[in-house]
């Protein structure tokens, strides 16, 4: 390393160390006594043996993903990452939301089928070798349940909500698969198809429509999840990820595609994942999911001290990159831009900071994202206006935390403009997509 480059490091450290002093952060003084008798131990014997595959400390294992009490099957429901217990933006698999609605299928990948037919020149079927041959695309895409959000419909505002009850149905993965488009090409696709109708393998014979320009664009027939095979719970062997639409278009365990020239109309899109508008009327093919953040830390049930926290949270949308996180540390009186850790990648979540110095006054935080296409998170007000309260699905109006005297946290949405309007769907909310009760 030559000197320029050291000193520069060195200047950058120490602004950093009188910085992390000057808000008070948290190292203290060592003694002798600084390491426990028991800390020793570990150092007196030998360790654990090599083993074929990990598994995480034992000391961590109440990060897990959140089953509501509520529901009524485990079958046909969702659970919630645990957003507020993880760091950087990559979901661990095995904390990867999960969304069901007939179980997860055992799929033995040496008799695994994927067939193209309808409006094609050439029905073809695949194995997943023949899969793993194509061109291969590895890519960051985040998953986000229509249902997510299902929460702020609640009126009045649930005060123990976590982040991960809040946004979790939201996960950020590397996809690894062949792009759709060229195993389209493949087909040789006739004219006068529009539509794509993929259907799972599972109990459910999960049956959605997907344009076929969209397949065309981005979608991927992905077989791999942050480096290794699907996990069975996400689609394995074989599932479509469709960057930034709504999860539910994004089926799982996928052993058919019919190219068509108009929708199926399924069960699956039809009773539901169709929008109930103010006058009553429904909206069907809602894809796009928009933009939304969350504070993770500090949020939801969590406690703080009084002194200098790094806010953290999350962001990703849908119409693209996330431009912009605001975040208000008063309420919503001001804002002030959170740093972005790079890199933005378009329709992945990315990791928003802020060096904040809490004086232990109540008071209430909240962030707001936009996107690269101009797109702000709403506040309440300005999301029902839009959407009416009849609906479940698709919220993204800001999140607000409430952080007390004591500097417990809680659900801070009834201070935000709109919160508190009369809601079909009552405090307890109705169950459905979230299976959230
Ligand atoms: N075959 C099949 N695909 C499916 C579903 C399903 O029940 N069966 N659920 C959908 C819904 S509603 C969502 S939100 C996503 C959830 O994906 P995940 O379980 O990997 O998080 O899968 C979608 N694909
Ligand atoms: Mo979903």
């Amino acid at each position: 390393m030559n000197r320029r480059k050291l000193l520069r490091l060195l200047s950058q450290g120490l602004a950093l160390g009188s910085f992390a002093k000057l808000s008070s952060a948290t190292g203290q003084a060592p003694s002798p006594r600084s390491f426990s008798e028991k800390s020793f131990e570990s150092m007196k014997t030998l360790g654990a043996p090599l083993r074929e595959y990990g598994e995480r400390s034992e000391f961590e294992k109440e990060v897990v993903r959140y089953i509501s009490p509520n529901l009524r099957t485990r079958h046909s429901g969702a659970d919630f990452t645990p957003l507020e217990k993880l760091e950087g933006v990559i979901t661990p698999s095995s904390l990867h939301f999960e969304r069901h609605h007939g179980g997860v299928p055992s799929v033995d990948p040496a008799e695994y089928r994927l067939v193209i037919h309808g409006l094609v020149e050439r029905p073809l079927m695949f194995t997943l070798q023949d899969l793993k041959r194509f061109p291969s695309v590895t890519r960051t895409y985040f998953i986000e349940c229509a249902g997510n959000g299902q929460n702020g419909y609640r009126n009045p505002p649930d005060p123990t909500l976590t982040a991960t009850r809040s946004r979790g149905l939201m996960s950020n993965s590397s996809w690894t698969g062949v792009p759709l488009a060229i195993l389209l090409k493949e087909a040789g696709v006739k004219a006068g198809a529009r539509w794509l109708i993929p259907e799972g393998q599972d109990a459910a014979a999960y049956t959605r429509s997907l344009p076929l320009e969209k397949a065309l664009e981005d979608v991927l027939v992905a077989y791999a999840q942050n480096g290794e095979a699907l996990r069975p719970e996400q689609g394995y062997p074989v599932r479509l990820v469709v960057p930034g639409w709504e999860g539910s278009i994004q089926v799982k365990w996928l052993r058919r595609i019919e190219v068509a020239d108009a929708p199926v109309m399924s069960k699956d899109e039809t009773s539901e994942y169709t929008d109930v508008m103010a006058d009553g009327t429904i909206r069907a093919f809602t894809w796009v999911m928009d933009p939304e953040s969350i504070i993770t830390y500090p949020s939801g049930q969590q406690a703080i001290s009084r002194g200098f926290h790094e806010i953290r949270g999350l962001a990703w949308s849908g119409h693209g990159r996330i431009r912009r996180v605001e975040v208000s540390l008063d309420g919503g009186n001001s804002w002030k831009q959170a740093s972005l850790e790079g890199p933005l990648e378009p329709l992945a979540a990315v990791r928003f900071k802020y060096n904040w110095v809490w004086d232990g006054k109540p008071t209430t935080i909240m962030s707001r994202a936009t996107d690269e296409a101009g797109n702000t998170q709403p506040t309440p007000e300005e999301f029902f206006a839009r959407w009416g309260r009849n609906n479940r699905y698709h919220y993204n109006a800001i999140q607000a935390w409430h952080v007390g005297a004591d500097g417990k946290v809680l659900n801070g949405d009834k201070a935000l403009p709109g919160a508190l309007a009369p809601s079909r769907l009552g405090a307890a909310g109705r169950g459905g997509c979230g299976g959230e009760a």
